[in-house]
């Protein structure tokens, strides 16, 4: 009796154990998953200030964007670290102002890859603590040590510097190569028809935009008018890869499942995923399922199917229960501009819309247009929903990521980036002392103020072809510049004659941080 009551025992016991130990692994693995939160950066290409509809625009309708802002907090006083897209991506991966890396300018498409192998990044850290990491969608850092060879594996480049996973535009969407790139090969590239690439001169016999301007469905400045792909004439010549060719409308459904698809594949394990869009940048072609959306023609059209892509990504989270331990950062890599190289007629359908709020300038610019973007930090675990007005710039999403999930940093890591994970989270909390703002200068906002550095003969040369073919003022004077931002949001009154105190303290502050 006594060993089969014995058995019954033990064999309740082993029935049990199983139960038992899945449920503390269940626990466990709660709160691993809590303890790491998934990290999904959605970086919109030239989105401005008042493109959203949680930023005031009435002319598009951003409801999904909108949805982020409203359950997460709202920031109005957040930068980009640069007006234009290179030099702010380098910062954001990197923590280092981009001004620090010479080479840290707008790339060509055939450009070797920016950031060194051996340099920390964002990724790398986070991969550290056991996260899978990837990027979808516009790269423009640059591929390859050299000469890139497209029909070979194409390295060193994101898998190089972090990313477990990358499906890109190797570029930009009005640079050739005008292929996908994932991993290190061309997506459906047929080794009987090779592809090349050249940025001084034509190679092969497709045409031009210069050649045959009959063929564009858009007309481009002189600097968009070379190969031809999709019907649409690009910055540099591709030769022959017929097969690989990307088309553009296309981009919102292929990057958009490519996303899903690693969010589906790591939904058990802590993930980071960076997905640079190509929208709202040059050229605009969203796909017909948004043409017509606004009145605005393709560039309200793209900021809808921005919204879309963004609305399907975050369903995606829902779907698998992960959006509410998600940090969702949301934000623009430079300000807006309407004519970018190609007749679109942003300008002309424009109407009442703002791009960039009230302030002043735009990408390119140092005033606040170039680099005050739209900013969401949506994250249901932590964040409180509410509207902040903290000083912030993306130079500190590697720092207070690392903070947040206690990684430390070595000693040259991050070198700019500081910890605003208080600010992040909490709406009432104040952001930083100060930030540097780069353009084709550099500027530096502090308190009220903002100063502007003085412009040389170069930069005055660059004013003006910025205004005359894109119609933005980029803030070059060849004296410098101070504005009180807390009485002249839209920088109209140039106050530096009147207080050079204020200038020399903020000029030698700017000086003090570039030697670092
Ligand atoms: C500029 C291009 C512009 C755009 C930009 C990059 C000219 C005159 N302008 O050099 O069309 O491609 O580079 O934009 O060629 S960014 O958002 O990637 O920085
Ligand atoms: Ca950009």
């Amino acid at each position: 009796i006594k060993s089969i009551i014995d058995i019954g025992i033990i064999s309740s016991i082993l029935l049990l154990l199983p139960s038992c130990s899945s449920q503390e692994q269940a626990k466990e693995e709660a709160m691993q998953t809590s303890d790491k939160p998934n990290i999904v950066i959605f970086y919109v290409d030239d989105l401005g200030y008042g493109d959203l509809g949680a930023y005031g625009a009435t002319a598009v309708k951003t409801p999904n964007v909108d949805a982020l802002a409203h359950n997460g907090i709202r920031f109005t006083d957040a930068h980009s670290s640069a007006a234009t897209c290179t030099p702010s991506r380098y910062s954001l991966l990197t923590g280092e102002q981009a001004f620090r890396n010479k080479r840290a300018r707008i790339l060509p498409g055939d450009a070797p890859l920016l950031i060194d192998v051996n340099q920390p990044t964002l990724p790398k850290m986070l991969k550290k603590v056991g996260y899978k990491t990837a990027v979808v969608g516009k790269w423009h850092l640059g591929l390859g040590d050299g000469f890139v060879d497209w029909n070979k594996a194409v390295k060193p480049g994101p898998l190089e510097i972090g990313f477990d996973y990358s499906f890109l535009l190797p570029a930009t969407g009005d640079r050739v190569p005008s292929v996908y790139l994932e991993n290190h090969h061309v997506v459906n590239l047929s080794q009987d028809d090779p592809l090349y690439v050249n940025y001084k001169h034509k190679i092969g016999n497709r045409p031009t935009g210069y050649e045959n301007p009959e063929l564009v469905r858009q007309t481009p400045d002189e600097g968009h008018n070379k190969t031809i792909v999709n019907g649409i004439s690009r910055m540099g010549w591709m030769a022959c890869g017929k097969s690989a060719e990307w088309i553009d409308e296309d981009f919102y459904q292929v990057f958009t499942d490519k996303a899903n698809d690693f969010i589906t594949a790591n939904k058990e394990q802590p993930f980071f995923l960076f997905f640079p869009f190509h929208d709202i940048h040059v050229p605009r072609l969203p796909h017909k399922m948004f043409q017509g959306q606004t009145d605005m023609g393709p560039r309200g059209d793209a900021i809808v199917q921005m919204d879309w892509i963004t609305g399907q990504i975050v369903n995606q989270l829902k779907k698998y229960n992960l959006l509410d331990n998600t940090i969702i950062l949301f934000t623009s890599d430079n300000g807006a501009v309407l004519n970018d190289g190609y007749e679109d007629q942003a300008e002309e359908l424009l109407g009442e819309h703002k791009p960039n709020g009230i302030y002043k300038g735009g990408k390119y610019s140092a005033h606040e247009a170039g680099t005050r973007v739209p900013t969401i930090i949506h994250y249901p675990n932590r964040v409180k929903p509410g509207v902040s007005d903290a000083l912030m710039t993306q130079v500190d999403i590697y720092a207070s990521l690392a903070n947040y999930l206690n990684i430390p940093l070595e000693n040259q890591e991050a070198i700019d980036s500081q910890v605003l994970t208080d600010a992040w989270f909490n709406a009432q909390e104040p952001g930083r002392d100060f930030i540097i703002q780069q353009s084709v200068g550099l500027a530096l906002r502090m308190g009220s103020w903002k100063y502007i550095t003085p412009a040389n003969e170069n930069r005055m040369k660059r004013k003006a072809a910025i205004k005359e073919r894109k119609n933005i003022d980029i803030g070059a004077k060849p004296t410098a510049q101070l504005y009180n931002l807390t009485k002249d949001p839209s920088e109209q009154i140039d106050l530096a004659a009147r207080m050079p105190e204020k200038v020399a303290e903020l000029a030698q502050l700017l000086a003090k941080e570039k030697a670092r």
